[in-house]
């Protein structure tokens, strides 16, 4: 078993909600009327499709190879700027590269379309399931076996994507296909194919509509771009200069991070705060999108008042 490395003390900002989302809290999203109860000892996991080699995989199977952990933020494309349908925690699983190079995609492959025991489909594309990030096959959350809501037995959990083009829960299938012959459950309800996260930031606080005294106040929050990082976090106040915020340690690329900046406000009334993050590749956009059809984008905003 690969152990994930200790997290390091100072990924935590006081006042800003856990950097380890409790499982009991972290959101839930699915389409299951009723969450599917999946019997670990009659479950398999089938790969097949456009493979040399198709695998089944049983529980016993599962449980008894190297399973590894990894600490993954997994967010959904329908949260809203400034949501919270997002959530980052420990998982434990065997990486799909492991089961893929058993099952040897073909040359054509490009995408692997995931299916629930409830039927619900996922559509990853193949090099995010084969190269060296932790897209796992998960049986471990926080520590513990998954919660039934969250997919007991197991689930994928895919760094740097979408929950809906990677996160199946109750999985039992793995057909290795092409983006050109298949679509998922949410592509074909006019979601895009495929669905990188996007970078993000949230301010925790202060709450919007807070009151504030004059003098100090922390500004705090989150920000995620998974598998890319985050690097740099900057606040503004009444669309004045962008400000370098304080980054929290990080806990690894794909976990989000938090960030403070202390703000020292003497004028009276009502102000607006304003934050954006920086991947590698620069500022997350400004531009203001709506979820639909790959994710949100704009400035997460507070308003306050002073005095
Ligand atoms: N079987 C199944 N898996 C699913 C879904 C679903 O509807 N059914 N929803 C997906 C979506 S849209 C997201 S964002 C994540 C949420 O995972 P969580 O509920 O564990 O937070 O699960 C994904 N896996
Ligand atoms: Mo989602």
């Amino acid at each position: 078993r690969v152990t994930a490395a200790p997290v390091p003390a100072g990924v935590q900002v006081e006042g800003v909600g856990p950097w380890a989302t409790p499982p009991d809290d972290f959101y839930r999203i699915d389409t299951a009327l009723v969450v599917p109860q999946v019997d670990p000892t009659t479950w398999t996991l089938r790969v097949h499709g456009l493979v040399e080699q198709e695998v089944e995989l049983t529980w016993d199977e599962l449980l008894a190879s190297d399973l590894v952990e990894a600490w993954v933020t997994l967010c959904c494309v329908s949260n809203p700027v400034g949501g919270d349908l997002v959530g980052n925690q420990k998982w434990l699983g065997l990486p799909v590269r492991e089961l893929l190079a058993r099952a040897r995609p073909t040359g054509d492959a490009d995408m692997v379309l995931s299916r629930s025991a409830d039927g619900w489909t996922a559509s990853t594309p193949l090099t995010a399931l084969t190269d060296e990030r932790d897209a796992l096959l998960a049986v471990g959350m926080g520590g513990a076996p998954l919660p039934v809501e969250h997919g007991f037995p197991v689930r994928l959990v895919v760094p740097g994507l979408y929950g809906y083009v990677s996160a199946t829960k109750w999985v039992t299938e793995l057909e290795v296909t092409r983006f050109a012959d298949a679509t998922a459950y949410w592509t074909d309800r006019g979601w895009s194919p495929r669905g990188p996260v996007k970078t993000q930031s949230r301010i925790d606080v202060p709450r919007d509509g807070a009151q504030l005294d004059a003098g100090e106040v922390v500004v705090a929050g989150t920000a995620w771009a998974q598998h890319r990082g985050i690097t740099r976090v900057q606040v503004q106040v009444d669309r004045g200069p962008w400000q370098d915020a304080t980054l929290a340690e990080s806990g690894g690329i794909d976990s989000w991070r938090q960030w403070s900046w202390r703000w020292t406000v003497d004028e009276p009334g009502r102000h607006e705060l304003r934050v954006r993050a920086f991947d590698p590749d620069g500022p997350q956009t400004g531009a203001v999108a709506d979820v639909v059809p790959d994710g949100a984008t704009g400035y997460d905003f507070v308003q306050v008042s002073v005095g």
